[in-house]
């Protein structure tokens, strides 16, 4: 029997639903932990990361050592910020982060978005936020489509500047009430565009479907935009195999909705890609479903596994949140971690789980988050075959 590898993964749960989601991964991470003990190494991953296999690691037994940070809106009440000062340093040795939700009402949001999540995302050059968009079995999707149509696709967002560096100001309140101006400037650097744009062409090698669909709005934004669809253009002539599209960002939202057959990797920046996602995880039943990686690829610093849903406060401590989207976070986190085989046989687990009609209220079921999670570690059970079994 290999030795077990241990994981050192980084919880921090912060606020409103995250702190019952991201539980409900844990027990399911520990679960298939002590399953692994017993479940042989299975086929490679899908190739849904495409860095992820780089390290090409065997699996076998393997664990997690947790450790949690409290910090979020309930730290910033008690101590002003949302995150302890050399909170970066503490989070940086460890193999991975697993993220529940920022935002609650006594911390403006703009406030705990970039004191928590956006200080890691943007210290940690975690550039590639990678945001699948799965039609699970047993859900009914709004999308009328998807009863008919087999569909699957992942958005990419860039996830280190666009309109998320964080560049502006507000000044010139002094003369007077109504006479302030802000400004707040989106940057696109070559690089920057180069580098994303390169992920979701490997990505898109990885897939049934080889497409990248680039999303801007360059008839209006004569700058950024402009350089992001002639980077476009020049990585894309390193990748002949691969189909291109450039759409208009108003166009791939109704595309999304009218034609989502056509796309297989849907590339963006930080804004576009992040209400595109959402309106891809609504259209396949519901926010909580929807899982992302935000991925350092070189591995300078960890990567960050969270839920796309926020911290939902009309439902949380009710116990009714979604825990598959946090769940499904997981599975990406195990294929970042050298685990492709570990990570399928839990997405599989999810599947079989929704199929059998278990879910929660907003995808129509009546379940609690417990119920679901009980379920997804049954079927991690039943799905293990004990190694040596013929
Ligand atoms: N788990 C995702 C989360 O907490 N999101 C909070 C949020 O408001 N995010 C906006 C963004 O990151 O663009």
């Amino acid at each position: 029997m290999p030795e077990r590898r241990t994981y050192r993964i980084a919880a921090i749960p912060a606020d409103g639903v995250g702190q019952e989601v991201i539980a409900a991964g844990r027990q399911v991470l520990d679960a298939m932990a002590e399953q692994s003990a017993v479940v042989p190494a299975g086929a490679p991953g899908t190739g849904l990361m495409p860095e992820a296999e780089a390290g090409g690691a065997s699996e076998g037994p393997f664990g997690f050592e947790w450790t949690d940070f409290p910090w979020g809106s309930e730290y910033y009440a008690a101590h002003g910020v949302m995150m302890e000062p050399g909170g970066l340093e503490q989070l940086r040795g460890y193999d991975a982060i697993y993220f529940g939700a920022v935002g609650w009402e006594n911390v403006p949001d703009h406030v705990s978005l970039w004191g928590l999540r956006l200080n890691i995302t943007q210290n940690f050059d975690q550039w590639a936020n990678v945001r699948p968009v799965r039609f699970l079995p047993g859900i009914e999707p709004p999308l009328r489509k998807a009863d008919r149509t087999r569909l699957d696709w992942v958005v990419v967002r860039e996830n280190s500047e666009g309109e998320y560096a964080g560049l502006g100001g507000r000044n010139l309140s002094g003369r007077g009430p109504g006479n302030e101006v802000a400004v707040q400037t989106a940057l696109f650097t070559e690089k920057g565009c180069e580098r994303i744009i390169r992920y979701a062409f490997n990505l898109a090698r990885t897939r049934p479907v080889r497409k990248v669909s680039s999303v801007t709005k360059s008839n209006a934004q004569q700058y950024g935009s402009v350089l992001w669809d002639d980077v476009f253009k020049r990585v894309s002539a390193d990748y002949p195999d691969v189909q291109t599209e450039s759409v208009l960002v108003d166009a791939m939202s109704a595309k999304f909705v009218l034609h989502p057959e056509d796309l297989s990797v849907v590339v963006a920046s930080n804004l576009f890609a992040d209400i595109l996602s959402d309106l891809g995880s609504a259209l396949a039943g519901s926010l909580g479903l929807a899982a992302s990686a935000n991925l350092n690829p070189e591995r300078r610093f960890p990567s960050m596994f969270e839920p796309v849903h926020g911290s939902a406060p009309d439902i949380a401590g009710q116990g009714i949140s979604n825990p598959v989207g946090a769940i499904s976070s997981a599975a990406l986190m195990l294929d970042h971690l050298g685990l492709p085989a570990a990570a399928r046989r839990l997405e599989h687990a999810v599947e079989t789980v929704t199929a059998a009609g278990c879910s929660t209220r907003d995808v129509g079921g009546t379940a609690g988050t417990q119920e679901v999670t009980d379920a997804v570690i049954e079927a991690l059970r039943l799905s293990a075959v004990p190694l040596g079994t013929p």
